[in-house]
């Protein structure tokens, strides 16, 4: 992963760092210039669409989350559900 850079998702009133294997696939394709790319995250296929900066479950589109790249210290409530104390 560039030196600096991570990948979010959102929760509620915050934002969630992707997994290590997530985070590489992520940064890999949005590189290429991916428009967009799958995803398996626990059990369920999700949509990364970089056009519109948004994760989508696929089989379940009414679930969709924002994502961002930010700096690797922006605030977060933990990493892929892990919360942070
Ligand atoms: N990485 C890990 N787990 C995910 C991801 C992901 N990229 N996307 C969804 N889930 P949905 P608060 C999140 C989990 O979008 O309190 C957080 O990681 C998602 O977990 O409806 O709202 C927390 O564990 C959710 O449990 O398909 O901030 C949890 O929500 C489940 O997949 C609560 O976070 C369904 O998400």
């Amino acid at each position: 992963l560039e030196e600096g850079y991570q990948w979010y998702y959102e929760g509620r009133n915050g934002w969630w760092q992707y997994d290590e294997r997530a985070s590489v696939e992520l940064e890999d394709a949005y590189k290429s210039k991916n428009r967009c790319i799958e995803l398996l995250i626990a059990g369920f296929l999700y949509v990364i669409d970089f056009e519109n900066m948004i994760q989508i479950r696929r089989n379940d589109p009414t679930r969709r989350r924002r994502i961002k790249r930010d700096l690797r210290n922006a605030p977060k409530k933990g990493i892929a559900g892990i919360k942070y104390f």
